[in-house]
């Protein structure tokens, strides 16, 4: 005869344990995660704009999975320290440029010089490069990068009658430090909130900035003179910490992916914009300052130099590696 099998203690609890460890993944799988976001630059303005639009379509795209809490600007907190919150999740994503952070990755002052669109650095080894250099040193995923085709501008309210800066206090950040200095400027490093207060009691001569967006906080009223050419290109970067990022399945990653390429996508608009920017800019009386074509040439040349120097010295293997990647 045979005997009725009664599971033991054991098997039962172990059949308990599986049943507890498995809901407990299914209920996690289902669960909206939803990640804090601050960008670096001001709500609304020019390089916070697509990133509040790629918001806007993970919170669409994502329902049920992922969603982004909009924490805001630098209100919510100040523009240099932005890297670091991320790097120790004190926020999960955030929109930030480079050189904003480059205290941490001090390669970052490399990214403005390369200028290849983003299609393009997916492609070919520059985005994974870039990864894992964010990976190493800000414990962060690099999403994605923004502002392909949107060059830097000296704005001055000295007229200068050649390339020389000599005598003049240029509002810096690391992306212009190296070129105002090489033309004989005097650097001051302040972040954007602070430029217009600077412009308006003198405290500077003239500032570093893409060459949109001078309207967003009026520095327009304060303005006379945009120094051609433009130089370096622009890059605003959405970074999420990386324990967030290993933290999202493979479905709330792909919404993520998904809209960051969508997000890189978007800067098809910019030529267009800078157009618009720059004839606003004349009808608000700012007058270029054009040394010409083979000065011009001269000052990209320089700036680029300059700047190379300046990451290959702080970094020779990266800044070696970099270069070969940017081309140029
Ligand atoms: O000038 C700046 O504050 C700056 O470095 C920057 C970088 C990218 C976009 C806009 C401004």
């Amino acid at each position: 005869m045979r005997g009725l099998h009664l599971p033991g203690l054991s098997t039962l609890v172990l059949v308990l344990t599986l049943i507890t460890m498995l809901s407990g993944t299914v209920s996690s799988l289902a669960q909206e995660v939803t990640l804090r976001a601050v960008s670096a630059f001001a709500e609304g303005t020019q390089f916070s704009k697509n990133f509040e639009r790629f918001i806007e379509k993970v919170n669409q795209d994502g329902k049920g999975l992922i969603q982004i809490n909009y924490i805001g600007g630098p209100r919510a907190m100040p523009p240099f320290e932005v890297g670091n919150a991320v790097r120790s999740r004190v926020v999960d994503m955030a929109n930030v440029t480079g050189a904003f952070y480059s205290n941490l990755v001090p390669e970052s002052d490399a990214f403005k010089l390369i200028g290849k669109p983003m299609s393009e650095q997916r492609q070919n080894g520059t985005w994974e490069y870039l990864n894992a250099l964010h990976n190493q040193k800000l414990n962060a995923w690099y999403l994605a990068r923004q502002h392909h085709n949107v060059p830097f501008h000296i704005y001055l309210n000295k007229k200068i009658d050649k390339l020389d800066f000599t005598g003049l206090k240029i509002r810096v950040t690391p992306v212009y430090r190296d070129i105002v200095l090489a033309l004989g400027g005097a650097p001051i490093n302040t972040a954007p909130g602070e430029v217009y207060t600077a412009l308006e009691r003198g405290v500077v001569d003239g500032y570093g900035w893409p060459v949109s967006g001078i309207f967003d906080l009026g520095w327009d009223k304060v303005t006379k003179y945009r120094l051609e050419p433009g130089f370096y290109s622009v890059e605003v970067n959405v970074l999420v910490n990386l324990d967030a990022w290993k933290g999202l399945n493979e479905a709330q990653r792909k919404v993520l992916e998904q809209a960051a390429l969508w997000l890189e996508g978007l800067d098809a608009e910019n030529v267009a914009t800078n157009q618009a920017e720059v004839e606003r800019q004349t009808k608000a009386g700012i007058i270029a300052l054009d040394f010409g074509p083979e000065e011009s040439k001269k000052f990209v040349q320089r700036a680029n130099d300059v700047a190379w120097e300046t990451v290959i010295k702080r970094n020779p293997e990266v800044g070696a590696k970099l270069r070969q990647l940017a081309g140029n």
